[in-house]
């Protein structure tokens, strides 16, 4: 499907939920699986019709904003920050979730500490190589599972997964997990991403059924 049709397919698709009231649907559950999600052994493609190809050698991400030491990483010099691995589940806003995903890479906390934000910084701001951007508060990203992955089930992040990195933020339905990671910016007011300002939540909290603005 032509991006252009997705987009406008998804954006509908808020509108129309958000209008038959299905927000209100959320029942308090103790269950792993968050309410309205069901659960895919597979592992789903999810993007805007893009899947940039960033060779090692082309690929940086900038750090910047109210930081006081502002970074702009090779890929070699993110490989050598310090790496973790993490086991999370994965919740998409159409309904499918995915169990014990390893991610393996760099923790947001990590990055954190080497670009020093400043005291004033509450957001996050995420850019990627395919024109995808979304925000995070900053509180949400510091939690010990937010990673910057570059690997999942000890292989390196497919293409069409997001390669050759991107964010993972397994408290939040996944698409405040920027795919092409390429910027994290630091904020001290919000700035809505690209679902964002089309109609879904800004704070996309799976257990308490956050889908749509
Ligand atoms: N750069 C980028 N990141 C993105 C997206 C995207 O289109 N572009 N889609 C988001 C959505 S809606 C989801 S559900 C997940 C999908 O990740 P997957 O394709 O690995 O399943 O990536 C998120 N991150
Ligand atoms: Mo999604």
């Amino acid at each position: 499907m032509p991006k252009e049709r997705y987009i406008e397919a998804k954006q509908k698709w808020a509108e129309k939920q958000k209008a038959s009231g299905v927000t209100a649907r959320a029942v308090p559950s103790t269950d792993r699986l968050p309410p309205g999600q069901k659960l895919t052994a597979g592992f789903p493609v999810l993007d805007l019709g893009v899947q940039p190809a960033i060779a090692h050698a082309d690929w940086k991400l900038t750090l910047d904003g109210l930081v006081e030491r502002p970074a702009a990483l090779s890929w070699a010099d993110f490989n050598a920050l310090p790496q973790v691995d993490d086991v999370s589940d994965f919740h998409c806003v159409t309904t499918w979730s995915k169990y014990d995903c390893r991610w393996g890479g760099v923790a947001f906390t990590t990055l954190y500490e080497l670009v020093q934000p400043r005291s004033e910084t509450k957001f996050v701001y995420f850019t990627s190589y395919d024109g995808y951007s979304t925000n995070v508060s900053l509180a949400q990203c510091l939690d010990d599972d937010v990673l910057i992955a570059t690997s999942f089930d000890g292989a390196p992040v497919s293409r069409e997964h997001g390669g050759p990195a991107r964010v993972i933020i397994p408290k939040l339905y996944a698409w405040k997990g920027a795919k092409f990671v390429s910027g994290i910016t630091f904020l001290a007011e919000d700035k809505l991403g690209f679902w964002e300002v089309r109609g879904y939540s800004n704070t996309a909290d799976p257990w308490k059924e956050e889908r749509y603005a």
